[in-house]
This record gives structure tokens, C-alpha cells and sequence, in this order.
């Protein structure tokens, strides 16, 4: 498995991770639970009737159930029991600069700047404690209620400590990872990757090798076209098909930051520009309990509460 730069508390989780073989989750969820009343999901789809109420950059999905066995992972049972809004890309370094900026004239503060190679690439070098207050920024900034509050006091710095998250109030957030992997999976049943079973270059920007039968890309290595500019090796967001439910990178480009409460791992998902093919697989775990880890490979989308 080929993953870097998270710190030495992923790096020391991941090698128990390999030790074990990188199929082996290590954390709980709902797989193998009874499939509720022997129903199959229901694909979901844009529903038109909140289509004006859906904010620029996002797309409605709908409450459901994904149920099936993943190739590699096993039985899984994924409940989405609220409709969300989710961004269609990941976060930009574009994006990320605008609400930082506004953040940082209003009470916010960030430990690190982030990064990003050009304004349409995403951010990276973010750690979760700072994409949970970026949230927050963005709340405020557009006039919606912050989720993120530390003693009912809205989150602005890391130094207030590890915040709890309202999923009623109508700002953004990071999503659960249910709901992470429910919106990659886009409506596909028991697939590895949010298309199918494998993975080309043609499909994803991440590290291509012939250690997984999946990964039957004809290009190796790095992604042939992403490679020649100047490190990091991120592709625009959005240059690949979107999935399904119409997001963009659910594989690939950068692993994405998901929400966990306190006491919980955090975990990133998708893979990156320089993970290989395990990594990108929509059931497979990163986990970090670090909320201040970074890296040149994590980035985050955000999600809001259907209907606000
Ligand atoms: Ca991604």
C-alpha cells in the first residue's frame, strides 16, 4: 500500500494496517448487518423539487441504503437516513484561500496556510481540526448557522480544542463516513472503485502499479499527464467522469478528510495522486487520530443538511 504523508500516528496505524493485510478495516462500522428487509438500494438522484435550494458547486443526494459485499472488504450496509448536499468537487486552493481569507479578518485562525499547486487543483496540506473550522468560516461567510461548536461557542482556532458537530444547523461540514462512501459508491452496488471493479489512469489521477489485479492501467506510475508540471502531481478538480450521483474525484487526486467525534478515528478516504489502487477503493479506510496531521496528499469536500 502505497500511501505518505500523514504523520507517525498514521504512519504507525497504517503499518498494523499492512502487518495484517491492507484489506482488514480498522475500525467498526455497519458492514455485515442484516440487509433491512431484504431490500436493495435506491439509486438516488437529483431530486428536482430542491434543485433551486441546492447552493452552487453542490449536488442533492438522497436518503437511502446501499447494501452489498464488496469485492475485497466484505458485506457492508451503508444507511443514509437524511438527504445531504454535497460538493461536487474537492475543495480548490482557490476555494480554500477566499474563505480562509475572509476567516482570518473574523476571528479565525489557522495553524497552517494549506496549499495547492494552482487555483483549480484542490487544497492540500490541510489537517482536520483546520477543514473543521474552514467549514465554520465558510458557514459564516454565506450567512448560515456554523455546526462545529467547542462549549456551544462556535469553533474558530485549534487551540479551543476538538469540537462537537450540530447536524441540524444549516452550515457546512465534513461528512460522516456513511455518508463519505454512500456518495462514492454513486449508486453502484458491491463495485470496488464508484465506476466498477478496476482502474485505469483513464478513470483517476493516482499511482499506478501492477501490484493489485484491479489496477489494470496501461500507463504506470504516476498519471502520465500530471506528472510533467512541478510536484505536487494534483489534476485539476474535475478532469475525470464524475460518478453516478455526479461528483467528481471520489477517487483519486487527494484523500478527503471525514467527520469523526471526539473520542472516534478520524479517517480520509479515496486515495490521491500518490496513492496506488488499494487506496482508492470506496470501502477502504485511512485512518488518522491525529486532528492536526497534514500532508501533501489530503484534502476534504463539505456537505450541508438537505433543505436549508
Ligand atoms: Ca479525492
Amino acid at each position: 500500500m502505497r500511501m505518505r504523508g500523514f504523520g507517525m500516528g498514521l504512519a504507525a496505524m497504517l503499518a498494523v494496517v499492512v502487518a495484517h493485510g491492507d484489506d482488514k478495516r480498522p475500525e467498526k462500522d455497519s458492514r455485515a448487518e442484516p440487509r433491512p428487509n431484504g431490500k436493495q438500494m435506491q439509486p438516488a438522484s437529483p431530486a428536482a423539487s430542491s434543485a433551486a435550494r441546492v447552493r452552487e458547486g453542490m449536488t442533492r443526494i438522497s436518503a437511502g441504503v446501499n447494501v452489498g459485499t464488496d469485492p475485497d472488504f466484505g458485506p457492508y450496509s451503508l444507511n443514509v437516513a437524511e438527504p445531504f448536499h454535497m460538493d461536487i468537487t474537492e475543495v480548490t486552493w482557490a476555494k480554500w484561500r477566499e474563505v480562509r481569507d475572509w476567516a482570518a479578518t473574523n476571528g479565525y485562525t489557522f495553524a497552517d496556510m494549506g496549499a495547492g499547486k494552482e487555483d483549480a487543483h484542490p487544497v492540500q496540506r490541510v489537517s482536520w481540526h483546520e477543514c473543521v473550522i474552514w467549514c465554520n468560516a465558510r458557514s459564516e461567510k454565506e450567512g448560515l448557522v456554523p455546526c462545529y461548536t467547542v462549549g456551544a461557542v462556535t469553533c474558530r482556532t485549534p487551540e479551543e480544542g476538538l469540537p462537537d458537530c450540530s447536524f441540524t444547523a444549516s452550515g457546512y461540514r465534513l461528512p460522516t463516513a456513511i455518508e463519505w462512501e454512500y456518495a462514492a459508491r454513486g449508486g453502484l452496488v458491491s463495485k470496488r472503485f464508484p465506476w466498477g471493479d478496476t482502474v485505469t489512469h483513464e478513470q483517476a489521477n493516482y499511482f499506478s502499479w501492477d501490484g493489485y489485479a484491479y489496477d489494470v492501467s496501461p500507463t504506470r506510475g504516476a498519471h502520465p499527464k500530471y506528472k510533467n508540471g512541478t510536484y505536487p502531481y494534483t489534476s485539476p478538480v474535475g478532469a475525470f467522469a464524475p460518478n453516478g450521483f455526479g461528483l467528481y474525484d471520489m477517487a483519486g487526486n487527494v484523500w478527503e478528510w471525514c467527520w469523526a467525534p471526539k473520542g472516534a478515528s478520524r479517517c480520509i478516504r479515496g486515495g490521491s495522486w500518490d496513492a496506488d489502487a488499494g487506496g482508492l477503493r470506496c470501502g477502504y479506510r485511512n485512518v488518522s487520530d491525529g486532528p492536526n496531521d497534514r500532508g501533501d496528499y489530503g484534502g476534504f469536500r463539505t456537505v450541508r443538511r438537505a433543505g436549508q
